[in-house]
């Protein structure tokens, strides 16, 4: 029978150890807890024939390299590489949930979202077309209430159709994008990427566009990883002009202008999946 291995990568508190208690017949701790150690637990489930290898990973708002836990969910991903990521999303804090999604989404992974919470989301009478904000990332998304169990048959049948490569029943439109983060960002994109992938080992093994993205955030262990290569000093010297290329053509330095980009992505999904709830907000603008 097939082994599907799955990480669950979400925000502190969307409901991740609630998920993998209910799935796997586990008792960890939900709630407000915040553990003194960055750790995974491991868990098993059996659904439809197959055999689930469920890891709950720390919470985390983004995967730069700026605390403990996501650099820590970051190396998971890269080096455990995951068959599917089940991405918890809590769907009554959408717009800051989906910060995470983008990221996710650029890793190049598969992924299916769990849009949890869902009954908190109902309740304030908020409105969303989970099927076109799911086609405009490119994942399949799934509404849940990890408390009651509501959804969880169809987040696993969804798990597997897209372990399996198979269109997911009612979301045919679904297949992995590249999110536009607008041309300035993208071609700075494609040129950092370009020098990266001059390295055969590390075009097989990472997101060659991840890794792009995060060296024009001047993420730190993204330049020691390049550094450690050949043509280190060219991909580093490649990402200056870029960066500075976007700042001259944006007015914002490149860190910056991808987090606008990104939450602009955001506020135009979920516009365009009918939620205004998740546009409110002009706190990261
Ligand atoms: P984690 O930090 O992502 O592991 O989140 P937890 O599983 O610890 O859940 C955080 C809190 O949300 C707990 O009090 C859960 O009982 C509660 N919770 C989880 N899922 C749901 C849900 O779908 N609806 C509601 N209303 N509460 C939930
Ligand atoms: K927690
Ligand atoms: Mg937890």
């Amino acid at each position: 029978s097939h082994t599907i291995n799955v990480a669950l990568v979400g925000n502190p508190n969307c409901g991740k150890t609630s998920l993998f208690n209910f799935a796997s017949g586990a008792h960890e701790r939900v709630g407000n807890y915040s553990g003194v150690t960055v750790d995974a637990k491991e868990g098993h489930a059996q659904f439809e024939g197959y055999q689930f290898n469920l890891v709950d990973l720390p919470g985390t708002y983004s995967l730069s390299a700026y605390s403990p836990e996501e650099l820590y969910v970051r190396k998971q991903i890269i080096e455990n590489t995951p068959d599917v990521i089940i991405n918890v999303i809590d769907a009554s804090n959408i717009e800051r949930n989906l910060y995470l999604t983008t990221q996710l989404v650029d890793m190049n992974l598969k992924i299916v979202g769990a849009l949890n919470m869902f009954d908190e989301f109902e309740s304030r009478g908020d409105k969303l077309d989970y099927n076109v904000l799911g086609e405009l990332f490119g994942i399949p998304l799934v509404p849940t209430v990890f408390k009651s169990g509501r959804g969880v048959e169809e987040l696993f049948k969804t798990v597997i159709d897209i372990y399996e490569g198979r269109p997911v029943p009612g979301k045919s439109g679904i297949r992995h994008i590249h999110l536009n983060h607008g041309k300035y960002i993208e071609q700075s994109i494609e040129d950092v990427k370009k020098e990266i992938q001059k390295n055969e080992q590390i075009r097989y093994k990472y997101s060659t566009r991840f890794l792009s993205i995060k060296l024009l955030e001047k993420d730190a262990k993204a330049e020691e990883l390049v550094m450690s290569l050949p043509n280190g000093r060219e991909i580093i010297s490649t990402r200056d002009s870029a960066a500075e290329y976007i700042m001259k053509e944006t007015k914002e330095d490149s860190e910056t202008a991808i987090m606008n980009a990104k939450y602009g992505i955001i506020h135009g999904a979920l516009h365009e999946a009918g939620c205004e709830e998740g546009t409110k907000t002009d706190t990261y603008q």
